[in-house]
């Protein structure tokens, strides 16, 4: 049983910030325990906010996981994902900026002026630290940082390691403001299991895809029926890619592609909804639906 009426409760939302690729959706996957948000080695691979939520006796963290922040890309697309993760900030009581111990960017420069601007405390989380040979590597980085802005807390590890996303944890409660749960405390996410599958399927393309071609396409489901006895969902989903060339490749040479990616979605959902899951793609194409605010809407991306 939770005492979520303890006077001592803390509980308060947590945006995870940082530029593309430096391991924010790991950590937020990591940190609740479950796979909520898709990862991939490829930059620019979260396009909405995600919560996740850890409650337990004594905190409640609702994490949003957000895009990785980016410059120089002019697309609607681009803009919508960076106003994402700007306005998360805002609301945010607290931030974990995640930067990469490995890679310092002009896009993290970027974000730390942003950081400084928001004026609230910020955790600084330098991941990735398996890739350095050694520990020592990382005092430039901090010193550097450090001398830019009083960051609540520097934390140094690798958010594939569980026993490092556990000693972050108390720190995150630390800086909690003192509050009844946001949420109800059996509750992990707030997005919808519709959600969660077009963001696996589209996880899986961008995994399996090439160069750019991940940036030009968008996963929409479009219909959802659950069986029952045995209970399983049939999901009918479209993969919209911006040009006919882009249609070949995704669907490969004898349709290939396409069935390894219907594959490994399916695979994934079965476990993750429980339930047996039927998986129909096709794949369609829309001119450049990524620079239109009306296309991005119709395709479910919400504007902030
Ligand atoms: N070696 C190592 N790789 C990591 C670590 N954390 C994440 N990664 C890898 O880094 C890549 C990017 O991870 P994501 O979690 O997708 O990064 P992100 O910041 O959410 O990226 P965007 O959504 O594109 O902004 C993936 O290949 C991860 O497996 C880590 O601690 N160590
Ligand atoms: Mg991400």
């Amino acid at each position: 049983m939770i005492d979520s009426a303890a006077d001592s409760y803390r509980a308060g939302t947590v945006a995870i910030v940082g530029r593309p690729n430096v391991g924010k959706s790991t950590l937020l996957n990591a940190l609740v325990g479950q796979k909520l948000s898709i990862t991939s080695p490829k930059p620019q691979t979260t396009r909405h906010r995600v919560t996740g939520i850890l409650s337990n006796q004594a905190f409640q963290a609702v994490f949003i996981d957000t895009p990785g922040l980016h410059t120089n890309q002019p697309r609607a697309l681009n803009r919508l994902m960076n106003r994402a993760a700007g306005s998360s900030m805002a609301d945010a009581d607290l931030i974990l900026w995640v930067v990469d111990a490995a890679r310092w960017t002009a896009e993290d420069e970027a974000v730390l002026e942003r950081v400084r601007t928001a004026a609230k405390p910020c955790i600084l989380v330098i991941n990735k630290v398996d890739r350095l040979k050694r520990r020592e590597q990382l005092l430039p980085l901090i010193e550097k940082l450090a001398a830019f802005h009083a960051f609540a807390a520097v934390v140094p590890l690798s958010a594939q390691r569980p026993a490092d996303v556990n000693r972050l944890a108390p720190v995150i409660e630390g800086l909690l403001p003192k509050a009844p749960p946001l949420y109800p405390v059996d509750q992990v996410t707030d997005r919808s299991e519709r959600f969660l599958a077009a963001e696996v399927i589209r996880e899986k393309l961008t995994r399996s895809l090439h160069q750019e071609l991940p940036y030009g396409l968008t996963v929409e489901i479009e219909s959802w029926q659950e069986q029952s006895d045995p209970p399983a969902v049939e999901i009918h989903a479209v993969i919209w890619v911006e040009r006919a060339g882009q249609r070949r490749i995704v669907i490969g040479k004898g349709g290939q592609v396409l069935k390894a990616v219907g594959r490994a979605a399916r695979l994934e959902l079965n476990q993750s909804l429980g339930r047996r899951v039927h998986l129909e793609l096709w794949v369609k194409v829309r001119e450049n639906w990524a620079d239109s605010d009306a296309a991005l809407r119709a395709l479910g991306y919400e504007s902030t």
